[in-house]
């Protein structure tokens, strides 16, 4: 929803308006008679694309020509969502594509819904990427993003009979106008076969690596448009694809056809992307993929290097930092050990001494299932070369550094080892990532702390000063500017217009909070955005919800950390007591969640059903006047992030002290004025730092009190003494929500009770009540509840991704921003 206010220069619209027909005509072969929405919104992205190109040249130009310094971020998730409206916003075109669009008849926002979100990540991790393209760009840091050209992104969610159903996301089924395909940077990437060992003549040992098979990389460009656009960035994926070498002995006994159903299997590579976002499943496809981009990635680093320095390589580490997000492109460590040795000649020091001052590594996550360890067998079977090297630098750290501190110490030894032992041996890629980089960097300041003290304790004695921390970041680009206009045109008018280059300025509004008028402004802002996600709503979920109500919104990934079952059980005591007393004076009520479950994890699918179950029996009982609503919106994606989080008053940040590593939407809904409610975890610490313990509504074991009850912790005990409590969860045992199904929602109570309730659901229940209580409140309050509200927004400045990319190129890369030259 957005509104249109500001005035706008006629000459530019008139000459936008031209160039959109211009393309409607020449690029797309069509007319404004007989355009379709989706002809409108190509021709709009063919216009927006002339400007983005040329600055795209300048940058990479400028950078060439100075021999830049670089970061090279591997991820292998890139969040990018729908980028129209974003380009446009960071061009500063937004207004009067805006105006050129009416005056063809045509709604922008309308023709920006054609565009399909580029999903290719899971949630976190993902969309801190994206954030982080944009504010390299912006903050013209020299960068280039690698990943995976995934040709189906994450799943797309359909609720059937209220139960999770995931279908194929084909993101560029007709093609997508973004990105450009660069074949004169092809990579080909050897796979599997053995290694021979052969004898030089002065006595010494080499590896030969004869691979079985060859697979073509194929780059995509994606340029990053930087606001008010002087440097872009850009973001190369990989596309896998056959090659004639694929599998050269079928080819060789004339087995055309036959290789043609061979060529399939170079090409699943790149076809989907794992939907899995905390257990590791070890799948071999799994490791390909990360080794394939790697490759490719780590080829067309040492191609650009080798443009300007040839065969020296004495310079590599000073031009080049290569940043590892999370444990997935580890297998660059060993491909470039293995290309300096095998392929470029170096020796191993030398080899080692540039690898281990390029590598950085951030770790997102201390869920133990979620650490990548990969079977010794499947290294064998694809890439034997790099776990010979992966053992060489295994043998030199053991008996290097370990030996030198703990003399004769087995056990710390094999606590410290990159590979575990046990029935099946295990390469521990976490560990190969701490011992080569020169920085390992935890999301926020409490994940820090436990990613050295307690994951990482005996490295960090060893290497104390390796441990550090970045706190994530959100860019405000899209996450206020591009998605609330009205927000935006507030701060325009508080803060002047560079706030979004410089977070800090909105604490102008800070001063405003007491005062009426604008907190009726900020209100207004807020009212329209939930009229606005009402009508999404209705669409969406054919619920209807009242604006006025309060939105309490809890959207992310499903899992049991997270605790969306501790809200659901809070939503179903609220019922139990409106249908008690039913003239009770309580604040209408919308909940909003949205979530997908990875599709092999049940107890996150059974709880998605329970929301939906709960919500059906709530909507429809007319005893409680409508005070109550419960809306499970389908397909959560970054596009319906923008729409839902600019409408919440509270913003559901509820994980298990010790487990969220930061959390972002977190930052995003307090910078939109939503108060927190939310435990003492990841980033909510910081942001409470920021706005004030009073100002959010914060309850729940805190780490340290997580770390000791959890070892004599006993489920029972909370079931037995709360009333209330063991009344909702014995309600999940009867068929009170799903009607002839008794036990459907069974396996949540046994969850809780049978299975030890691992992430203290029943222990933070009444705390989490009492929050709620407060909420309500202070809700009822308006003037209070806008100064929160707009002290939250103000406050929010440390996270912008700006300050973060500062961080890591002040404290981790040593990198200079560089001024593009047009
Ligand atoms: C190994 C594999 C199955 C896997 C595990 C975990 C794949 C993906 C993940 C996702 C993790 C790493 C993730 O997204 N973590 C999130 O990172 C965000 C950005 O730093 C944090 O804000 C968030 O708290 C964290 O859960």
């Amino acid at each position: 929803a957005v509104k249109a206010t500001s005035t706008v220069d006629k000459a530019q619209v008139k000459a936008f308006k031209e160039q959109v027909e211009k393309h409607l005509r020449t690029t797309i072969g069509t007319s404004p008679e007989k355009a379709s929405k989706l002809a409108w919104w190509q021709a709009l992205v063919a216009t927006v694309n002339e400007d983005i190109f040329g600055r795209l040249t300048d940058t990479q130009q400028t950078h060439a020509k100075n021999d830049t310094r670089a970061v090279h971020y591997l991820s292998a998730e890139f969040l990018m969502g729908r980028l129209t409206i974003n380009n446009l916003t960071n061009l500063e075109k937004f207004d009067v594509a805006r105006e050129a669009l009416k005056e063809f008849g045509l709604d922008i926002n309308d023709i920006c819904e054609e565009e399909p979100d580029m999903a290719l990540g899971n949630g976190g991790l993902g969309r801190l990427a994206a954030c982080f393209m944009d504010s390299l760009a912006t903050c013209n840091y020299p960068c280039v993003g690698y990943g995976i050209h995934y040709e189906n992104g994450l799943f797309r969610q359909e609720i059937r009979a209220g139960k999770q159903v995931e279908r194929p996301d084909s993101w560029r089924e007709y093609g997508c106008p973004w990105e450009v395909c660069r074949p004169e940077s092809v990579q080909n990437i050897p796979l599997g076969g053995y290694v021979e060992k052969q004898t030089a003549p002065d006595g010494s040992q080499c590896s030969v690596w004869h691979p079985s098979s060859m697979i073509k990389g194929v780059p995509w460009d994606i340029p990053v448009v930087g606001y008010r656009g002087s440097s872009v960035a850009i973001l190369r994926l990989w596309e896998s694809r056959s090659t004639e070498q694929f599998n050269w002995d079928v080819f060789n006994a004339g087995g055309y056809v036959d290789a043609q159903t061979e060529k399939s299997l170079a090409e699943t590579i790149s076809k989907v992307l794992y939907p899995n976002d905390s257990t590791e499943a070890g799948k071999e496809l799994r490791l390909t993929q990360q080794y394939f981009f790697c490759a490719c990635s780590l080829r067309d680093i040492l191609r650009r290097y080798k443009r300007s320095h040839h065969n020296d390589f004495s310079e590599f580490a000073s031009k080049i930092a290569i940043q590892l997000n999370d444990t997935h492109p580890t297998i660059a460590i060993p491909e470039l050990m293995r290309l300096l040795i095998d392929e470029e000649g170096l020796s191993y020091e030398q080899a080692w001494d540039i690898t281990s001052k390029s590598f950085n590594y951030t770790n997102h996550t201390l869920l133990p299932e979620a650490l990548e360890k990969w079977p010794v067998y499947i290294f064998e079977k694809l890439l034997p070369r790099h776990l010979e090297l992966i053992y060489e630098i295994n043998f030199r750290f053991l008996n290097g550094p370990v030996e030198a501190k703990w003399p004769g110490n087995n056990e710390m030894k094999s606590k410290l080892s990159i590979i575990e032992e046990g029935e099946v041996r295990k390469v521990r890629m976490a560990n190969l990532c701490v011992i080569t980089s020169e920085h390992v960097n935890g999301v926020a300041k409490i994940h820090s702390k436990l990613v050295k003290e307690d994951l990482f304790p005996d490295y960090a004695q060893l290497w104390p000063n390796k441990f550090c921390n970045v706190t994530n970041g959100v860019t405000p680009r899209r996450w206020i500017l591009s998605c609330n206009r009205g927000l935006a045109e507030l701060y325009n008018d508080v803060a002047g217009k560079d706030w979004p280059l410089d977070l800090d300025k909105c604490e102008a509004l800070k001063k405003y909070a007491d005062k009426k008028e604008y907190q009726d402004r900020f209100m207004k802002i807020k009212h329209d955005n939930k009229v606005a996600l009402a009508k999404t709503i209705k669409e969406l979920c054919g619920v209807e919800v009242d604006p006025n109500a309060l939105f309490d919104v809890q959207v992310k990934r499903l899992h049991e950390y997270k605790r969306q079952h501790l809200n659901l059980l809070y939503i179903m005591s609220l019922y139990k007591s409106l249908l008690e007393d039913p003239d009770q004076d309580i604040v209408p009520q919308v909940f909003i969640f949205g979530a997908k479950a990875a599709p092999a994890y049940t107890l996150a699918k059974d709880i998605i059903f329970a929301i939906n179950a709960v919500g059906e029996k709530i909507n429809n009982d007319l005893r409680i006047k409508g005070k109550l609503k419960v809306v499970f919106i389908p397909n959560y994606r970054v596009s319906l992030a923008e729409k839902i989080i600019p409408a919440a008053d509270i913003s559901e940040q509820i994980s298990t002290a010790g487990y969220e590593a930061s959390g972002t939407s977190n930052m995003k809904f307090s910078m939109n004025g939503a108060l927190t409610l939310g435990t003492m975890d990841g980033a909510n610490i910081e942001i409470v730092e920021q706005a004030g313990i009073e100002n959010n509504f914060i309850f729940g074991l805190s780490v340290e009190e997580v770390q000791k009850l959890k070892p004599r912790y006993n489920p029972w005990d909370y079931y037995n003494a709360d009333h209330d409590l063991k009344a909702v969860v014995d309600w999940l045992d009867s068929d009170f929500f799903t009607p002839g199904q008794p036990g459907a929602l069974s396996s949540i109570k046994s969850s809780l009770l049978n299975n030890g309730d691992p992430f203290l659901v029943l222990a933070d229940f009444a705390s989490y009540k009492a929050a709620h209580q407060r909420a309500q409140k202070m809700f009822k309050d308006k003037a209070k509840w806008a100064k929160a509200a707009m002290i939250n927004s103000a406050t929010m400045g440390i996270f912008s991704s700006d300050r973060s990319i500062k961080d890591y190129a002040t404290n981790i890369w040593t990198l200079k921003s560089q001024l593009i030259k047009k």
